[in-house]
């Protein structure tokens, strides 16, 4: 075999995978660590009042969703910055996506009445800072949310409670923007969860994501089987215009080439 054909064979390899990848787990909690060094730092999370509607609640140590908190309505807002990239200790874009789960540590329950609280994802932008006005009237399910709930619990929420956020964590891990959760009350016993802020780390926001990255690694937005061709297009290109070249120099210096172990003969002249 020659050179050239082994460094085509290696960037064949290279570029498909020569096995399957493996599924990976990583958890994103605000001061815990991540895999291989340092520690998770990117969570928001905040309330929006509708009878406070201009005060913003980011750096409370508690998050309340509730549908009648002083006679009207308080609505909680959770997203994880920086989980998709290139780094260790970040989900590639492209992965496929096992399994995600938000943990929540709910200290004051909902039971009376038990009504449904639904996590929605969010499909509008929005801070720490953000109030009921600046988000217009609340979040609106449908215009500042997707249609339907990634999760939603109708029994009492009490203590560590979890909801499924493999939909939005796919959606995200294939290029669309993440701007996190609307957990929302329909009934007049709020909830209360920790926040980023409360001290003990292992009560706050936790995110535990399970992943198999992508064989081929993919850019920013995915490559595309336009893209794709006209890679493979260029490495063909590449090879040709390489066998022509070796052609000359041969041709030029005179050297016997060899051919599967057969000598070709060249002129004398
Ligand atoms: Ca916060
Ligand atoms: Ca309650």
């Amino acid at each position: 075999m020659t050179k050239l054909s082994l460094q085509l064979l290696f960037l064949t390899v290279g570029l498909f995978g020569a096995s399957a990848a493996r599924a990976e787990t990583i958890v994103f909690q605000e001061g815990a660590p991540l895999p291989g060094s340092g520690t998770y730092a990117g969570t928001q999370d905040t309330e929006i009042e509708a009878t406070a509607s201009n005060l913003s609640f980011g750096s409370n140590t508690s998050v309340r969703s509730d549908l009648a908190y002083v006679g009207a309505e308080v609505q909680g807002l959770v997203r994880f910055e920086n989980l998709f990239g290139a780094f260790p200790n970040q989900i590639p874009f492209g992965s496929t996506i096992t399994s995600a789960v938000l943990t929540l540590d709910v200290f004051n329950s909902s039971n009376v009445p038990v009504g449904t609280i639904s996590l929605y994802q969010m499909t509008t932008p929005w801070s720490e800072t953000s109030t009921w006005l600046s988000l217009v009237g609340g979040v609106q399910v449908g215009s500042d949310t997707v249609a339907v709930a990634d999760d939603a619990h109708t029994a009492e929420l009490i203590a560590s409670t979890s909801f499924d956020v493999h939909t939005s964590l796919q959606t995200w891990a294939s290029g669309g923007s993440n701007f996190g959760w609307a957990i929302l009350n329909d009934a007049s016993d709020g909830i209360e969860f920790r926040s980023s802020e409360y001290e003990t780390v292992a009560l706050r926001p936790m995110l535990t994501v399970t992943y198999t990255p992508p064989e081929l690694p993919v850019p920013i937005p995915a490559l595309s089987s336009h893209g794709l061709a006209a890679l493979l297009a260029v490495l063909a290109l590449t090879a040709i215009a390489s066998i022509r070249a070796s052609t000359r120099v041969v041709g030029r210096l005179g050297i016997e080439p060899r051919t599967n172990g057969l000598k070709a003969r060249c002129s004398a002249n």
